[in-house]
């Protein structure tokens, strides 16, 4: 029988989780104090207050503020160790992290600052805790795809890192299809593909990212929903959807958790997985959100096995690590 205890012992895995989401309070102030850098709140209280969000974009102007007091290559390290720590607390064995490079350029900070420091701290977690991960790299749809190949030049020098490319940030008025060539390119160079879609945008946004940029998972796709044909079809192919229940109810796709779909597309047999996206924007990391799913919509032990297997069937681990994780 489930249980809270049932959910925070057993083994999970991550596939859909931002760094820069994963920006406590706390560090924030601390890296702020160290960079000296003002991070536009006068204290925690102040700070937590703006986390009231009515729709992705309120959400995303506090997530690249933050963002800000980001600079060095510890910085870039402590972020994504503080990450790690939460994930070995939670019994997260695998992670697929994103990060957002353009966010970071832009101000000035470079390519390998970015990626050495979370790197050095997923290294850390393989030697310490046995963790594995898949790093993935971001575009930001609300910029040009012209930016997006910039990107990818930097990364081209630091392939060995980098697992795969995802799509993020304004989905509405940026379709995937806006990313098509850069998609392209970037399965050329050997990297996994995913993208943000049906979040807030329609369902035509999944379609489009399947069939305009090939990738190999939905980040949310909830909206999957409103598209009987599609459901079919991503049900045949076991196209997996990274869904987040927390920051969907967090940013108003669903009013309450007791109206989120997550069951009702486990029930038309898709492969969906539970993430958390901004653990610290939308309040809680992986252990939050199987809560969130017990509390609210009565999960029970077998959809919740469903949804760990799901995890692990979707990841881009290597078959002999899949055999461990399941
Ligand atoms: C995001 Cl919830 C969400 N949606 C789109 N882009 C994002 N970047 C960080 N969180
Ligand atoms: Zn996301």
């Amino acid at each position: 029988k489930l249980s809270k205890a049932v959910i925070d012992s057993a083994p999970k895995v991550e596939l859909h989780m931002h760094l820069e989401g994963s920006l406590e309070p706390k560090l924030l102030f601390a890296l702020a104090q160290r960079n000296n850098v003002d991070c536009g709140y006068e204290s925690l209280e102040a700070l937590q207050k703006a986390y009231n969000f009515s729709n992705l974009q309120s959400f995303l102007d506090v997530y690249y503020a933050g963002a800000n007091v980001l600079l060095h290559e510890q910085d870039f390290y402590d972020l994504t160790w503080a990450y790690v720590l939460k994930c070995h607390a939670q019994n997260v064995r695998h992670i697929e992290p994103f990060f957002d490079p353009q966010t970071h350029l832009e101000r000035g900070v470079s390519f390998e600052t970015i990626i050495n420091g979370i790197d050095r701290a997923l290294i850390d977690a393989q030697s310490q805790f046995g963790m594995s991960s898949m790093l993935i790299m971001c575009f930001l749809r609300h910029l040009d795809q012209e930016s997006a190949f910039t990107t990818l030049e930097l990364a081209k020098s630091h392939l060995s890192k980098i697992s795969g490319v995802g799509l993020d940030s304004s989905e509405l008025g940026n379709p995937p299809e806006k990313f098509s060539e850069v998609f392209e390119k970037s399965r050329e160079l050997g990297l996994k593909l995913v993208a943000h879609a049906g979040e807030e945008g329609p369902a035509s946004y999944i379609w489009s990212a399947i069939n305009d940029l090939q990738v190999q998972r939905i980040d949310h796709g909830v909206r999957a929903i409103e598209d009987e044909q599609l459901m079919r079809h991503l049900a045949q192919i076991r196209m997996p959807l990274t869904v987040c229940p927390l920051s969907n109810t967090k940013l108003k796709v669903f009013e309450h958790m007791s109206q989120h779909n997550i069951f009702q597309l486990l029930d038309k047999g898709l492969c969906v997985t539970v993430n958390s996206d901004d653990p610290a924007y939308f309040g809680g990391y992986m252990n939050e959100n199987f809560h969130a799913l017990y509390q609210d919509l009565a999960m029970s032990a077998s959809q919740f096995k469903q949804l760990l297997s799901n995890s692990v069937e979707a990841s881009f681990a290597s078959q002999a690590r899949k055999l461990q994780l399941q």
